[in-house]
């Protein structure tokens, strides 16, 4: 049985690789797992087909025969669990790994994604410029820890695993703003990240589905 995910018919990043399908296709790459793509637009989000997988009515889905999952948490570790070379065998060293894995997802993305909000959605509100500068402070405390902790290490935790592809993905909805740059030691473990081929694979994949995408979308 094939997999499939669902991503954006479009995605508004115009092929950045920020949608969060990406994370999904690099832990299929990672795995070594075929997959297949339905492209959904925002009105068949919130259709009952789609919802009937995600009630939130969001990309991306992963479906792999009776298995239907939502949420990139669930999803990575789900292929981690069940396929070898994202989650380290010795049981200790797993549970850090599944502990960095939530880290990324519950303290490390929601401050990045109040700022992502803040500089794009609310930009033109009458109190954007005066709440950023302590949003931006948040993430940039955030980003002193981590840098903080990681060191001069290449991962989070012994060899590369899912939390570190959580972790990348996660800091790379930064790098618009440039805010990464000013964390040389995150910037250069992104790097890392995006170097592996198994990443460079789902990037191109996805920005594949981008540029048929957007040139569907301008046809006559
Ligand atoms: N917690 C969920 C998960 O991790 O799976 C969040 C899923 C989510 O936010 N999905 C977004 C979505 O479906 C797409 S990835 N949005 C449509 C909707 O809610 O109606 C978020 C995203 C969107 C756009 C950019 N971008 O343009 O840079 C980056 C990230």
């Amino acid at each position: 049985m094939t997999v499939t995910i669902t991503a954006f018919e479009c995605s508004p990043d115009r092929g950045l690789g920020l949608a969060r399908d990406t994370r999904v296709r690099w832990a299929l790459e990672e795995v070594g797992l075929p997959y297949q793509v339905r492209h959904l637009t925002f009105e068949t989000m919130k259709q009952p087909a789609h919802l009937a997988l995600h009630p939130f009515g969001q990309i991306p889905t992963y479906e792999d025969g009776d298995t239907t999952i939502f949420e990139t948490g669930a999803i990575v570790f789900h292929l981690a669990q069940h396929h070898a070379g994202l989650l380290p065998e010795e049981a200790h060293a797993r549970t850090r790994a599944v502990t960095w894995l939530f880290a990324a997802l519950n303290t490390v993305e929601p401050p990045i994604l109040e700022f992502a909000n803040a500089r794009i959605l609310e930009r033109d509100k009458p109190w954007a410029a005066e709440r950023m500068p302590m949003v931006e402070e948040r993430v940039h405390a955030r980003m002193r820890q981590l840098a903080g902790y990681l060191g001069d290490t290449e991962w989070l935790d012994g060899p590369f695993s899912a939390a570190d592809l959580m972790m990348v993905s996660v800091l790379q909805r930064l790098k618009p703003s440039g805010m990464l740059d000013g964390h040389p030691v995150l910037a250069a473990y992104v790097a890392r990240g995006e170097a592996r081929p198994a990443y460079q694979r789902a990037f191109e994949a996805q920005l594949a589905d981008w540029r048929a995408g957007s040139q569907r979308a301008a046809a006559p």
